[in-house]
């Protein structure tokens, strides 16, 4: 029986005499925590602070950096690196992979994160987050190339995210399902307060960032028209509909009550592979879902089968309630056999 009372380094001291988890895992784990304990702290005075605005730089992505993109970024450098368990880090922040320092022991994990995730909401106090993965190497790497980290997501032995919302919460999968804990201001430290989260199978809402309907292809079209028509339509029944602009509160939202997030490939982003990035963002959130029951696809393949190519690579989503991602995925499938 889980004690919800349960702090989060114990409730991943249990989940490792339980089930044998490397302690290096464990390390790393607490670690990543303990930087979004220090990014939640950061955020919290928003303007009094004096860390809103943009600054001059755009990173690889080719976007404006925030101030606090940078800062959420090196906070997780500094709290990780420490760790002695990691052979690198890549970031959505950083052009090149993160060597670590000689300072610090190496291990065989690859931490690789989104350290501020919807960062454009930053300056209207809109909820924000960060996301992780981790993969674990066969052994240690001499040197850091990405062809050691450019493996599959069905490879990730961990991910999650920290939502910076009313309440500070961490979500986190090591492969034995979905478990959430929030932020005691009290004490410091996260504890479990949504255990086993599972995801309804069904769903009543849907995200999508409505305004780019003219690119779409049609499967994804007629998925959102027959929502919209609602009772009166194919579906018979209404949806709403959901968009914050910011991934793990869409995720977040889905995982506790079911739904769709959909950011699909379409004719202006097609060049570019979509818009979310396979590594720490659609990943991570992809395994967490499957955890959770859900079901995380492109469309047309799963998102975790996908071989890597690079380590900023863009992939369409389409993640969610069980039967609505099926459903997608068949009409992607009866499109594409119509064109062909
Ligand atoms: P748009 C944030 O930049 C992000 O990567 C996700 O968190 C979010 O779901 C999406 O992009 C928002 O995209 O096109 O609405 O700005």
């Amino acid at each position: 029986m889980t004690d919800t009372s349960m702090t989060y380094i114990q409730f991943l001291l249990d989940e490792r005499r339980r089930l044998d988890t490397d302690r290096d895992l464990t390390t790393l784990l607490h670690s990543v925590a303990t930087a979004c304990k220090a990014i939640s702290n950061t955020l919290k005075n928003g303007a009094l602070a004096d860390v809103l605005g943009s600054l001059e730089s755009e990173n690889v992505q080719g976007e404006t950096q925030k101030k606090l993109d940078v800062i959420a970024n090196d906070i997780f450098l500094q709290r990780c690196e420490f760790s002695g368990v990691l052979a690198a880090m890549v970031s959505e922040e950083m052009d090149h992979i993160y060597d670590i320092p000689s300072r610090f022991p190496k291990g065989r994990y690859v931490l690789l994160f989104d350290p501020l995730d919807g960062s454009s909401n930053i300056d209207v106090n809109v909820s924000v987050g960060s996301i992780f993965s981790i993969l674990r190497l066969p052994e240690v790497p001499d040197t850091n190339s990405y062809d050691a980290v450019l493996r599959p997501g069905v490879e990730q032995v961990a991910a999650g995210y920290a939502l910076y919302g009313p309440s500070t919460m961490l979500v986190l999968t090591t492969g034995n399902g979905v478990n959430g804990f929030t932020l005691d201001g009290n004490i410091g430290e996260f504890r479990l307060t949504h255990h086993n989260i599972t995801i309804p199978e069904d769903a009543a809402e849907f995200s999508i960032n409505a305004s780019r309907a003219q690119w779409w292809e049609p499967p994804v079209q007629r998925y959102v028209e027959e929502c919209v028509a609602g009772a009166n339509g194919p579906r018979g029944k209404y949806f709403n509909m959901r968009w914050v602009a910011s991934m793990v509160a869409e995720v977040h939202r889905i995982l506790l009550r079911g739904g769709v997030f959909l950011y699909p490939i379409d004719e202006k982003n097609r060049d570019a592979g979509g818009k979310l990035r396979l590594f720490y963002e659609a990943n991570p959130m992809a395994y967490l879902i499957e955890q959770a029951g859900g079901a995380a696809s492109t469309g047309r393949e799963r998102i975790m089968e996908i071989a890597p190519q690079s380590p900023h690579q863009r992939v369409p989503v389409a993640l969610g309630s069980r039967h609505e991602i099926a459903r997608l995925e068949r009409y992607h499938q009866e499109y594409d056999a119509q064109s062909s």
